[in-house]
């Protein structure tokens, strides 16, 4: 079955979400291009060895044990639904910097380095110490795009959307003896799955509490320097866990109140 999902996956298109082209567009489309299909691999194939890390409820977190030079490099994805929120919406909430310290579990602090467009802006992040290895920092850039083609759930129903952070170098930030650059690829996919039985035009009668919100969530981080693999390996799967629960809650807070965009 291989070689037909990776035809299915090469026909995923990614389409800007306000533009306009910038100096980076050349690097977001080669990066957005290629996790945009990273992120749809499935796991449960077997093939790739990954391996089921934590169980609960309607997430799933999966694991494939790697190392570089003696790193922990282990490449992470989760499945989670979450109700009463659009893809659209999830997206937007991860993507939006303004509430990042609401749920973001391993930034100290962080400031744009530049914005490119309103769907693409570099950061320089400064992650909270893990006692006694020295301190992380990233510096990336984050894309929200529209993805055309992808693998579609049953009962889906809107766009799938995405988030794509890539590690990238920026002059202003040279890297220092002080703090260890760790490098990261993450890219959320969602999809809107609704629960009942929409005609054709009747659309715009789609609430809240008729859809739920499909998330693939893939994550590459390089810690950037030797550290204790066990420890590695609790806190990746202790962070990516309270991120999706975290996350889940303060996103459906924050369009409680709002109509609806799908
Ligand atoms: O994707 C998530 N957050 C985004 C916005 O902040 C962004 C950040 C990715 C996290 C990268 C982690 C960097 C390294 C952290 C320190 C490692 C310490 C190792 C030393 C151990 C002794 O994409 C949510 C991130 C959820 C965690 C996977």
């Amino acid at each position: 079955a291989q070689p037909q999902i990776e035809a299915v996956l090469e026909d995923i298109v990614h389409k800007p979400y306000t533009g306009p082209e910038h100096k980076l567009t050349p690097l977001v489309n080669e990066h957005v291009g290629k996790y945009s299909k990273y992120v749809f691999e499935p796991v449960e194939s077997g093939d790739g060895n990954w391996q089921l890390a934590h169980e609960d409820g309607d997430m799933k977190v999966y694991r494939r044990e790697l190392e570089e030079d003696g790193v922990v490099v282990d490449p992470l994805k989760a499945q989670h639904i979450v109700k009463g929120l659009s893809a659209f919406e999830m997206c937007k909430y991860f993507f939006d910097k303004d509430t990042r310290l609401d749920w973001e579990g391993t930034v100290e602090s962080f400031k744009v380095l530049d914005k490119l467009a309103d769907d693409s802006v570099v950061f320089h992040q400064l992650h909270k110490r893990v006692w006694p290895s020295t301190q992380r920092e990233t510096v990336f850039c984050s894309h929200i795009c529209m993805l055309t083609n992808a693998p579609r759930p049953e009962n889906m129903v809107g766009h799938t959307w995405m988030v794509c952070n890539f590690s990238m170098e920026h002059p202003s930030v040279p890297i220092t003896s002080k703090m260890i650059r760790a490098t990261l690829n993450v890219g959320l996919v969602c999809q809107t799955i609704i629960n009942r039985q929409v005609e054709p035009g009747q659309e715009s009668s789609i609430t809240r509490d008729d859809v739920s919100c499909k998330i693939i969530y893939a994550a590459n981080v390089n810690p950037g320097g030797w550290a204790p693999p066990s420890v590695v390996r609790t806190i990746a799967k202790r962070e990516i866990t309270k991120f999706l629960k975290k996350i889940s809650s303060c996103a459906q807070k924050a369009v409680l109140e709002q109509p609806l965009t799908l």
